[in-house]
């Protein structure tokens, strides 16, 4: 046993910018989420690092090779043992395409405002502005 605790394990989420505008992606399930916006993303494998899985997790659902940029808004803690972060991401190849949500968007900062996100990325939306509105 061992008096270190563990460390919170990791779901990441990325904040890909282009032209004034932010990609959203429309949720599938679970039905609590379904309909709703989210940054896209998912969790952390075990010995993986966070950018090496926001790269995985943007490859999986939306078919791009995307560089893992810093860190945008908040900590969100998901539950016991499970944070949420966001990530800055740079769009290296390929063209977003829905694999795995039902749409894509990409809003601007007032759009962005009138999207039905999912409560937890509610957190980011200062920062995501402030980003919005320097493009
Ligand atoms: N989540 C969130 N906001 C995001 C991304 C994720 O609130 N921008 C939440 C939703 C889930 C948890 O994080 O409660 C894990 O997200 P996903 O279900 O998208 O991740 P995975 O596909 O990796 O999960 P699983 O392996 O459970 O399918």
């Amino acid at each position: 046993m061992s008096d270190v605790p563990a460390r919170d394990r990791e779901v990441v989420a990325g904040a890909i910018f282009r032209g004034g505008r932010l990609l959203l992606a429309q949720r599938t399930s679970p039905p609590a989420l379904a309909g709703r916006w989210e940054l896209p993303g998912g969790k952390v494998e075990e010995f993986e690092t966070p950018q090496a899985a926001l790269a995985r997790e943007l490859r999986e659902e939306l078919a791009v090779e995307v560089r893992c940029g810093t860190r945008i808004g908040v900590d969100v803690q998901l539950s016991a043992g499970l944070v949420l972060r966001a990530y800055r991401a740079e769009l290296v190849s390929g063209e977003p395409v829905a694999l795995d949500h039902a749409q894509l968007a990409w809003v601007d900062a007032e759009e962005l405002l009138s999207m039905d996100l999912v409560d937890n990325d509610r957190a980011w939306i200062p920062e995501l502005l402030e980003e919005l509105r320097a493009l």
